[in-house]
């Protein structure tokens, strides 16, 4: 038993297993696997070396993981009408650095999303990789709208000429118009890769427009709306097909996480189910009941509401910092993050925001009363940030809440 054995890290399992129990997770890029997912993350697989491909091993004995990522490839590419799908990057971020060094030179210019903007570190940010290796010039929303601004983009790739322009956010509350980032990439020479780790989830229920149909290559994770694993995945056109499995492996990695992949397949299977599409508009019906109640006292929300599973709360004027919020917020049973809003003057370790995700209340079963209700439970805490009464009473609300909508994790905490 794990327990006799080494109780310090039982003990930090437990201790997880209840946090995700009792807190109401606001996370936007975070949800809960189903039991099943769980099940094969901690199997045997986790134990077969598997460098190469199904069929086209280094290793003997891989019989049984050939089937598993078969199996990912062939439902991802139904899911998403691919014409090649490689389920072995470790996250989305290597799968990115993957496609980038699939068709890139070091030096080549790409063009992606202001990480201060909503964009993602991997997406050309002078501190990862991508803007280190890479000539990367970034695009933003509009001071205006809170939305991309299409003809900014296109005029700064008609300037730039960009070898890859890069569309996706990881906080970002609208539809984005991956047609239009085609037609600019078509317009200018470039390729275009659609980074849809946020929205795979509503990609594969058909409520986001797909750029798999056009693009080059997507990439996503796994883990968020998706609901699966912690992973990445690749998607793109079969004339990529060799020389991206090639970047992945021996390019970028060695060994596979079979267990990973295993995950993946399953929750590619449940992604198919019709009860992922019920489950996928209700992240949004309640991302959008939130934005709403919200709005109604007073908050700002950019671009003024959301499309997606996710909102950005502009706390500017309110004379509290996303930190202080996230910090009160964690206190009174609420987990969610402060984040950076576009033109933020604050540092990202203090930020004017924060941002709300609904996968996870959604997984539980909430619906959209409960998602105004954690609204004016968040509301009451940055009302009254100083108040210790009040954080301890929004916290024993939580819990009376969450009671009604009890998760696994409970279960495995006993
Ligand atoms: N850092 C993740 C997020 O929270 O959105 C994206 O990789």
């Amino acid at each position: 038993m794990l327990r006799d054995f080494d109780p310090e890290v039982a003990n930090a399992l437990r201790d997880e297993a209840l946090r995700e129990n009792e807190q109401i997770i606001l996370i936007a890029s975070e949800n809960y696997v189903s039991e099943a997912v769980l099940h094969v993350q901690g199997s045997v697989m986790t134990n077969k070396y598997a460098e190469g491909y199904p069929e086209h091993r280094y290793y003997g004995g891989c019989e049984n993981v050939d089937r598993v990522e078969q199996l990912a490839i062939n439902r991802a590419k139904t899911i998403f009408g691919a014409e090649h799908v490689n389920v072995q990057p470790h996250s989305g971020t290597s799968a990115n650095l993957a496609v980038y060094l699939t068709v890139l030179e070091p030096g080549d210019k790409i063009l992606g999303m202001s990480l201060s903007h909503g964009g993602h570190l991997s997406h050309g940010a002078k501190v990862n990789v991508s803007g280190r290796l890479f000539e990367s010039h970034s695009y933003g929303v509009s001071r205006e709208t809170g939305r991309i601004d299409y003809d900014e983009v296109r005029e700064m790739a008609r300037t730039l000429h960009p070898k890859m322009i890069v569309a996706g956010a990881s906080a970002y509350s609208r539809t984005i118009d991956f047609a239009v980032f085609q037609s600019i990439a078509d317009e200018v020479g470039a390729y275009f890769m659609a980074d849809i780790a946020h929205i795979a989830g509503l990609i594969a229920a058909g409520f986001h427009p797909n750029p798999t149909l056009h693009a080059d290559f997507v990439t996503t994770t796994t883990h968020k709306t998706l609901r699966g694993p912690r992973g990445g995945m690749i998607l793109c056109k079969a004339k990529f097909a060799r020389d991206l499995d090639h970047t992945i492996f021996p390019g970028l990695q060695g060994g596979p996480l079979m267990h990973t992949i295993a995950g993946k397949a399953v929750a590619l299977k449940e992604a198919m189910l019709p009860e992922f599409r019920d489950y996928q508009a209700q992240v949004i019906r309640n991302a959008q009941a939130m934005a709403d109640e919200l709005q109604a006292r007073g908050y700002k929300i950019v671009s003024g509401g959301t499309d997606n599973h996710l909102m950005l709360v502009d706390l500017s004027g309110t004379g509290l910092t996303g930190d202080r919020a996230e910090k009160a917020l964690d206190r009174a049973g609420i987990t969610l993050n402060k984040n950076v809003i576009p033109f933020d003057t604050a540092p990202p370790t203090v930020t004017s925001g924060i941002r709300i995700g609904t996968p996870i209340i959604t997984t539980r079963g909430m619906k959209e009363e409960d998602a105004r209700r954690i609204v004016g439970f968040i509301d009451r805490v940055l009302l009254n940030i100083d108040s210790e009464e009040v954080i301890r009473e929004v916290r024993e609300e939580v819990g009376r809440l969450n009671k009604n909508f009890p998760v696994y994790t409970g279960r495995l905490a006993e």
